[in-house]
């Protein structure tokens, strides 16, 4: 059902793009989002949406209506609205307008829609629930008035993961947020721990269809639901995936309250709706904001000042609430990292220690090859089933080719010579038909079973609800060969699927994560910090059928992979950081999460790639997130909105354009005559990024570290790992802090004695007293 909708939905895509491409530019409208940056302090949100409308009269023609689709005026100013080309180009002109762009549509970041952007069918979500587990050891504590607010599409609220047994109401005062009415949604679907729940629904006519169909905040998709049990579900034992990975699910700050802000529909989610989202979550006085979507890099990935998540979350950042945010699901291409603006925190998504397993055994003396998969079919666990390769089937028909039929095209086979036999098939990655394309095709032709060959290592236990499917490495199926090679009839079966726990190596950076640098700079090292994002077991609505194997009961949980599953997990260790410490800004919440980070894996060596390969910061940030140690960094990195308007400033924006983003410009603000795109090393970041480095020229950047540690005078020694061809000097070597909050500057002078092996060149900086350890990555570039 899912498959089918989603080709339907990517066809709709298709000609509507087709119908924007061919004439009538003139006369046809689009929504655009007019972004109009700080509202002015004194200004109501009525007199915001008059000026709108004003503005908008003054560019449409007098005989139309004005209407605005949205109109921001909580957190920032700005609307949507529906303009001609013309009309847009208007407007843009118009003062106190920073930039008009046409309202873009993002997407979810499970490796669901990932493979739905690609026009694919599968069910591919994938294995593991132990990190709900791992990410939980900090969970009992405070969190009770912390609010974590998530864009996404929306909320299933009757499952236990939102009980509120044994909360209390909010003691904080000035929570505005609520719960709205709507189909099939009113405030009786909320609670302690549910708090707030709003929908948007960008209404354009003139699309064949609604690209927003979030009227209520229900969760008619399943992800929002998923994100928002991972972020701060209450504890709910007996979960597991229809029985497998079974154990107590819990979110990562089960005490802190949720507040869902729907979004996205079936068809995306749109800029403008998630830009009414920030404006609402801001008035509403959300502490934490989880970001699971974003633009894709492989069609765009926009400017700051017209990106909704980047604007949206400057405003945020700006009122003190943390915006976390997946990377996105394009890796391992390198630059593939979005939602990099440097006030988010930005997360990479990794596997965690449990495995599925679903191994194969052959012939008489039963030798067993590993294999990884889910399955719910039920075959018999004695080897007995006739064994063939797909090469070995080939049909006679002229267009079949060895290796067509070896990667067990239904067309390229023998009907005959596969019935009732389990087939073996070699699927090269890029081969253009999926896997679960494949097992489609063969479960209607007798198979009884299909092995799955792949030429690469990836780290998804790929879902076959109803077939006895496993997918072995090309390792393994050198065994396999041999033994169908050595006897006439070959046998095997296909054993149940078991979860397998304290799997070594892991974590590991899953394939898909989106890798650093980032496209828009690399003086900022990007992503941050990786946290569990496969095969992640959490709530899932109970109404979703055609995620349930056949013959099983809505379970109420689901396994899912994507960066987005990775971000809702920091957003509860953000959560968590802000209910000890108030006062904290987002920067020093980022900064205790990243200086933490654990760069060993759990067979204590250095973290890896799921194909093998040594990872480095640019998969990982500074390295996977441990929720403990987070909550006593010792000493943090701290940043104020002034370090991102000087950001800005480096970046290229002038000063006008500036005034015009941020609320909090301070009087006489000037961008520094000297302001340029190198100097964005020079901001009081967590990780130190400096790029365009000529062999050897030295680089000096300073870093300033305030002391949040228990004791108020306490020395820290600096160590410094680095690669053989740097040279690094950091004055001094000692920080003596004397008091609490004391600040304290060091210099870091890097040099690069040879570029020629490799033109990202990685280290460390760790600053260390007898309890604290705040380690901070380096990356120097040649270009
Ligand atoms: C909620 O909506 C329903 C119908 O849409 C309406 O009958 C009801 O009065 C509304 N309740 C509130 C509290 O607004
Ligand atoms: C919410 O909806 C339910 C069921 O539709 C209804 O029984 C209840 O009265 C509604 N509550 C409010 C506050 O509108
Ligand atoms: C968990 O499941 C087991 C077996 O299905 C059952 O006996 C037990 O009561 C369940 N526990 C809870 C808390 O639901
Ligand atoms: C099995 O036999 C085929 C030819 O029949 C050969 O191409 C292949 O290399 C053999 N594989 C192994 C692992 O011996
Ligand atoms: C664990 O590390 C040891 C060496 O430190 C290595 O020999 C072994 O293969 C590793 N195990 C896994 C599963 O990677
Ligand atoms: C840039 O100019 C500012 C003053 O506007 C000065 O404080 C700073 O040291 C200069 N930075 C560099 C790298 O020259
Ligand atoms: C998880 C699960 O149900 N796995 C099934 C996979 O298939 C075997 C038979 O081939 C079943 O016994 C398992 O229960």
């Amino acid at each position: 059902m899912k498959f089918l909708l989603s080709n339907i939905v990517a066809l709709l895509l298709v000609f509507y793009l087709l119908s924007l491409a061919s004439g009538k530019e003139e006369k046809k409208k689009d929504v655009y989002i007019v972004y109009m940056g700080a509202a002015a302090p004194a200004s109501s949100p009525e007199t915001l949406t008059q000026t709108h409308l004003q503005l908008l009269t003054s560019v449409i023609k007098r005989h139309e209506h004005p209407k605005l689709i949205q109109s921001y005026k909580h957190g920032f100013s700005g609307f949507a609205v529906k303009l001609s080309k013309d009309e847009a180009l208007a407007m843009s002109r118009k003062k106190g307008v920073i930039s008009v762009f046409v309202d873009p549509i993002y997407h979810l970041h499970t490796t669901r829609s990932w493979d739905f952007l690609q026009l694919q069918n599968s069910i591919e979500t994938s294995s593991p629930s132990k990190s709900i587990k791992a990410e939980a050891t900090s969970s009992s504590i405070g969190g009770e008035d912390t609010i974590i607010g998530l864009l996404d599409t929306g909320i299933w609220p009757e499952l236990p993961s939102f009980s509120d047994k044994g909360m209390g109401p909010l003691k904080r005062k000035g929570w505005k947020g609520t719960c709205v009415n709507a189909s099939d949604f009113n405030s009786s679907n909320c609670n302690m721990k549910l708090i707030g729940a709003r929908a948007y629904s960008t209404d354009d006519s003139s699309l064949p269809y609604s690209f927003t169909d979030a009227d209520s905040p229900r969760d008619d998709d399943g992800h929002g639901t998923h994100t928002a049990s991972t972020a701060a579900g209450a504890a709910v034992s007996n979960a597991s995936y229809y029985g497998v990975a079974a154990g107590t699910a819990k979110g990562g700050s089960p005490t802190s309250r949720i507040a869902m802000y729907k979004v996205c529909g079936l068809f995306g989610c749109s800029g403008s709706s998630i830009l009414a989202a920030f404006d609402d979550a801001i008035a509403d006085g959300v502490d934490v904001l989880s970001i699971s979507l974003g633009a894709s890099s492989v069609f765009s990935n926009p400017d700051f000042d017209k990106d909704p998540i980047a604007i949206g979350s400057f405003h945020a950042v700006e009122k003190n609430v943390i915006v976390v945010c997946s990377a996105g699901n394009d890796g391992p291409l390198p630059e593939s990292v979005v939602n990099a603006a440097p006030w988010i925190l930005t997360v990479a998504a990794t596997t965690i220690d449990r495995k599925f397993e679903s191994d194969i055994v052959l012939g008489r003396n039963k030798h067993v090859i590993k294999g990884q998969a889910i399955n719910f079919s039920t075959l018999r666990k004695s080897p007995t089933f006739s064994l063939i390769y797909g090469r070995s089937a080939k049909s006679k028909s002229r267009s079949s080719t060895d290796q067509s039929a070896s990667h067990c095209k239904l067309e390229s086979l023998d009907k005959k010579k596969i019935k009732g036999k389990i087939i073996v098939c070699k699927n090269s990655d890029d081969d253009d038909t999926s896997n679960s394309i494949i097992v489609d095709q063969l479960k209607g032709s007798g198979v009884i079973g299909v092995i799955l060959v792949k030429d690469q290592q990836k780290s998804i236990a790929s879902t076959y609800l109803d077939f006895p499917v496993t997918e072995i490495l090309l390792q393994a199926a050198d065994e396999l060969f041999t033994y169908i090679n050595s006897t006439e009839k070959p046998v095997t079966t296909i054993l149940p699927t078991v979860a397998v726990t304290k799997y070594k190596p892991a974590p590991q950076i899953a394939y898909f994560s989106s890798r650093g640098p980032s496209s828009q700079t690399k003086n900022i090292l990007k992503p941050d910090i990786a946290a569990p994002g496969v095969d992640i077991l959490a709530g899932w609505p109970m109404t979703l059928s055609s995620d349930v194997p056949p013959g099983k009961k809505p379970s109420g949980f689901n396994l899912l992979s994507g960066t987005s599953m990775a971000c809702p997990h920091v957003a509860g260790v953000a959560a968590n950081i802000k209910s000890w410490n108030l006062a904290w800004s987002p920067a020093a919440i980022r900064s205790a999460i990243m200086t933490t980070a654990i760069l060993m894996n759990n067979n204590k060596t250095q973290l890896m790639t799921d194909s093998g390969s040594v990872a480095t910061p640019y998969d990982f940030g500074a390295g996977e997130v441990n929720p403990t140690a987070a909550l006593q960094p010792g000493l943090i990195y701290d940043a104020t909105p002034k370090d991102y308007l000087l950001f800005l400033c480096n970046y290229g924006y002038d000063k006008a354009k500036i005034k015009l983003i941020s609320a909090s410009i301070p009087v006489g603000f000037k961008c520094p005559k000297n302001s340029s795109k190198d100097l964005i090393s020079g901001m009081n970041y967590p990780s130190i990024a400096v790029s365009n480095l000529q062999g050897q020229e030295k680089r000096t950047v300073s870093r300033t570290l305030t002391n949040v540690g228990g004791k108020e005078v306490i020395t820290y020694i600096v160590s410094v790992q680095s690669p053989v061809e740097v040279e690094v000097k950091v004055v001094p070597e000692k920080l003596q802090f004397t008091k609490k909050n004391k600040k304290l500057n060091y210099d870091v002078t890097f040099s690069v004695k040879d570029f020629s092996k490799k033109s990202d060149l990685f280290g460390w900086i760790t600053w260390s007293d007898d309890k604290h350890r705040v380690r901070t990555p380096y990356v120097l570039s040649r270009k």
